[in-house]
């Protein structure tokens, strides 16, 4: 790790483009941080903060972390995963899970062909950008069946007939449908992560790190949060407590001139919906207001 002992600045690594690359930037600039692009738009200077940002490709981030070029990456666990499996090594661990760019890495056949079980699997070539980690499972399976490593397009190989069954990543499920492609068995399940050496920094790097983990996790506890704001009658509180969706520490305040009326906030865990509105105003609540949550320190 040569290349970062003389390093002051946190170095991070994100997708420069592709589906976590908008997320990736959005999530920082959530957490304060404001970057000044270079000419060559790899390397950005953080002006808030002792933090720099390198844009590349998310395959090479786990390698690029384990070289010391950077501090930690935002990177789909898929591509940790695979990098830690075919090193057989954890050195490179997964600091934060980020509950956005959901998706698994799955087996997936043709659909006529039958699959039932995972014995099922034994004989038949399955294509595949993720063989390290296939690799494992099939073997934690007891099954054998020959992995054939392909970079791209995986879901065309059994119509190619250069193997029988694949291991891609699904989301929707549309690609595989459209392959006429049946998923049978899930390797793993994935989500963008915050990736970085299994021990911090030791320098004011290692501080930089701490605070930015925690703003990460005030920004990934809020996304989905909503802050709930409503007028109700003071006996009602507790029926209205039971209509809100994860509702923590409501506060309660009397309306000046309100005849008993009173003020409940709360900051709800999860959407809240027109449903939930119109179940809240039946049961004699009024001046509904839902905001949306950008930071919380607890
Ligand atoms: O250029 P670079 O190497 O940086 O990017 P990339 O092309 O390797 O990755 P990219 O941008 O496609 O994906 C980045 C990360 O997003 C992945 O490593 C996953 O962690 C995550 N992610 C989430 C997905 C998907 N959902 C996804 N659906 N990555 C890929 N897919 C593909 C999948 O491979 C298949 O082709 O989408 C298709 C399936 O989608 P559905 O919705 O049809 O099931
Ligand atoms: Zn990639």
């Amino acid at each position: 790790m040569s290349a970062a002992t003389d390093r002051e600045r946190l170095r991070i690594a994100v997708q420069k483009s592709g589906r976590l690359a908008e997320f990736s930037q959005d999530l920082l600039a959530r957490c304060g941080l404001g970057f000044r692009r270079s000419r060559d738009k790899l390397f950005c200077f953080g002006e808030s903060l002792a933090v720099d940002l390198l844009l590349v490709r998310d395959d090479d981030i786990p390698c690029l972390i384990e070289q010391g070029v950077c501090d930690i990456g935002i990177v789909g666990r898929n591509v940790l995963a695979e990098y830690s499996a075919a090193r057989q090594d954890g050195g490179i661990v997964e600091l934060r899970a980020l509950d956005s760019a959901h998706c698994r890495l799955s087996i997936a056949v043709p659909q006529e062909l039958s699959c039932a079980t995972v014995q099922e699997l034994n004989g038949l070539r399955i294509a595949t950008s993720y063989p390290a980690l296939l690799g494992a499972w099939l073997a934690e399976q007891g099954v054998a069946a020959p992995i054939v490593e392909l970079s791209g397009s995986v879901e065309i190989a059994p119509r190619l007939g250069t193997a029988d069954a694949i291991c891609d990543l699904v989301s929707s499920g549309a690609t595989l449908a459209a392959n006429q492609l049946r998923e049978t068995f899930k390797v793993l399940d994935s989500e963008a992560v915050v990736a970085g050496a299994q021990s911090p920094p030791a320098d004011a790097r290692g501080e930089l790190l701490h605070l930015l983990l925690g703003r990460i996790d005030g920004v990934v506890r809020v996304r989905e949060s909503k802050l709930v704001m409503l007028h109700i009658d003071r006996f009602g509180v507790d029926r209205i407590n039971a209509l809100l969706p994860n509702p923590q520490l409501p506060t309660v305040t009397p309306v000046e001139g309100g005849n008993g009326r009173v003020a409940l906030q709360a900051v709800c865990d999860g959407p809240v919906t027109w449903q939930h509105l119109e179940d809240l105003r039946r049961a004699g609540a009024s001046q509904l207001l839902v905001l949306p949550v950008e930071k919380l320190l607890a």
